[in-house]
């Protein structure tokens, strides 16, 4: 899972004899310019009748999560047809870095312009138009490991390093991780369809969501102009 990303799942509560029951990250290869993510504890998982109480964690303390003893209705996707969408763009991206001697700098560039750091003077980097669909291939070619974040929109993962996703892969995302560039392989790359069809227009950033990247200007602007 990518910083700031959320899931849901069901899972069958622990039975009484069980006498532990956590959910454990497991170590993430972010890459040699990365940072520490070890396997670690996140949860423990206690059973506590009906009912959802997941208490706020505690500096040293794995914080609990009660599971509920039945599965409520879940509403339907808000992203209907966007699989089998024209798509009215095909953009590419990527997240590159600089070390300086000040430290690194951290970019998210569009293929055709120059790296730039954030600055919310900027123009937009990319202009769009609500009801659209557009396809983006992102890339890193930095040795750590990014996460692609937009605000207002979701988007489909449709491929990963040029190659379709599986049925159980291809969800909606705000938020995904790119791999780490080894330095001879193929940039390692996602191709996704952005949902512009919705309410959304104005002004809105896309960064990385790792944050010490996003806080030193990995992110620009994106403009959705209304319809008419
Ligand atoms: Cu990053």
């Amino acid at each position: 899972m990518a910083p700031g990303s959320r899931i849901e799942f069901v899972v069958a509560p622990p039975g009484p004899s069980v006498k532990k029951a956590q959910l454990i990250s497991r170590l993430v290869d972010t890459g040699p310019g990365g940072d520490l993510d070890p396997a670690r504890p996140l949860l423990n998982i206690v059973t506590k009748g009906v009912g959802l109480n997941l208490l706020a964690p505690t500096v040293g303390q794995t914080p609990e999560f009660a599971l509920p003893a039945t599965a409520g209705n879940y509403p339907k996707l808000r992203f209907e047809g966007l699989d089998t969408a024209n798509p009215n763009a095909l953009r590419k991206l990527y997240f590159s870095s600089t070390d300086t001697p000040s430290g690194t700098n951290f970019f998210i560039v569009v293929d055709d312009q120059a790296p730039t750091l954030f600055n919310p003077h900027l123009p937009p980097a990319i202009t769009t138009t609500q009801g659209s669909t557009e396809d983006w291939i992102i890339e890193n070619r930095t040795d750590e490991i990014h996460s692609f974040h937009i605000h207002q929109i979701h988007f489909l993962v449709l491929e990963q390093n040029g190659k379709p996703v599986s049925p159980s892969e291809a969800q909606y995302h705000d938020v995904i991780n790119i791999p780490y560039w080894t330095g001879t392989d193929p940039y390692p790359s996602i191709k996704v369809r952005m949902d512009f069809r919705g309410p959304y227009v104005g002004d809105f950033v896309y960064h990385c969501h790792i944050l010490e990247h996003e806080d030193k200007a990995m992110m620009a602007i994106i403009r959705v102009n209304p319809k008419n």
